[in-house]
């Protein structure tokens, strides 16, 4: 299993606030190479899906339709350590939580629309990016 790749979203409030220059900016400043990215939007069986092992959640319903509202980044990031050092990143879930010049800490709004995804292991990594890439469209 490779351990030199995650998978993100920059999320539909990153997206609606223009902040997709931004925040891949700070990803390539980071050392992450670009190996797959596309503009897109989620259906509501997508974002079920992708999310399901939270379906048994209070708060199931409402990512489902924060994450299906508007269009996304998907992309595919590669790194030493690409899941761990881009967990580091981003920063907590909740941007109140976030350490300063974390992408959250910078971008997000709040612990639902926390602006962008990062995988939390190398399987869901692996998962995530089949999920959302062919592999005709990995570089
Ligand atoms: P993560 O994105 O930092 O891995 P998870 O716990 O896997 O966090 O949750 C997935 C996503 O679900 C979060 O990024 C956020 O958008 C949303 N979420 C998590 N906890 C809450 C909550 O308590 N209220 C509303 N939305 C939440
Ligand atoms: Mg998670």
């Amino acid at each position: 299993m490779r351990t030199d790749r995650t998978f993100t979203m920059l999320k539909p409030d990153a997206v609606e606030k223009g902040h997709i220059g931004a925040i891949l900016e700070k990803i390539n400043a980071s050392g992450f190479r670009i190996v797959a990215m596309k503009l897109t939007q989620m259906t509501t069986a997508d974002a079920k899906e992708f999310y399901a092992v939270h379906r048994e959640r209070p708060f199931y319903g409402e990512l489902v339709e924060y994450m299906t509202r508007g269009p996304i980044v998907a992309a595919i990031l590669e790194k030493e350590n690409a899941v761990e050092d881009f967990r580091t990143l981003i920063g907590a879930t909740n941007p109140a939580d976030a350490a300063e010049g974390t992408i959250r800490k910078l971008y997000a709004a709040s612990i639902g629309e926390n602006a962008v995804h990062g995988s939390d292991s190398d399987e869901n990594a692996a998962i995530e990016s089949a999920f959302h890439f062919a592999g005709r469209e990995m570089f």
